[in-house]
């Protein structure tokens, strides 16, 4: 594997043909933001994933995004959520809180329902680093995310499709 790109050298890439995917994104840090959901909505389009199968809720902010996933999750209509987020320690007062709490949050949604909801939710010192990761040197966390949520909901399927 290179660097912290675990999809780098893979040589099957994911295949999203049939799967239909969630995004919930916040607008807290919206320029930053604005780019992980251009990133996620590359990724799955380039990876099969047709682009009316894919649905995007905004939210205020990042605490905000596990109860809007898990809605979307209980309507039975998404194979994997993809959960895009911008928490900027130099920006708040209660950056632990809604960096821990969010992505706690994300986690039981996933564990609770069985569907993945994966996280693109950056947390950083600085808006530098976040717009690194936002489409700059350091990649988009949301790309990632959503190569992540085609994995594992295309590993789900082979599991729950077995009899
Ligand atoms: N929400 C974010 O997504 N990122 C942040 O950096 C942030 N800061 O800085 O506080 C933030 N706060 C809002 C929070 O997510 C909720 O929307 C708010 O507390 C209302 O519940």
């Amino acid at each position: 594997m290179s660097g912290d790109d675990p999809f780098a050298d893979l040589t099957t890439p994911p295949d999203g043909i049939g799967l239909r995917v969630g995004i919930v994104v916040s607008r807290f840090n919206g320029q930053v933001t604005s780019r992980l959901l251009a990133g996620a909505r590359d990724a799955l389009t380039e990876h099969g994933v047709a682009a009316d199968a894919i649905s995007v809720e905004n939210v205020p902010g990042a605490l905000e995004i596990p109860v809007v996933a898990q809605a979307m999750i209980d309507s039975g209509q998404f194979d994997a959520i993809v959960a895009l987020g911008c928490v900027i320690r130099g920006e708040t007062t209660h950056y632990e809180t809604v960096a821990d709490r969010s992505a706690e949050g994300i986690a039981r949604v996933a564990l609770d329902t069985g569907v993945p909801v994966t996280n693109g939710i950056i947390t950083t010192e600085s808006l530098k680093q976040a717009n690194d990761r936002s489409g700059g040197r350091r990649g988009n966390a949301g790309r990632s995310a959503a190569l992540a949520a085609i994995e594992v909901a295309s590993i789900i399927r082979r599991f729950s499709s077995d009899d």
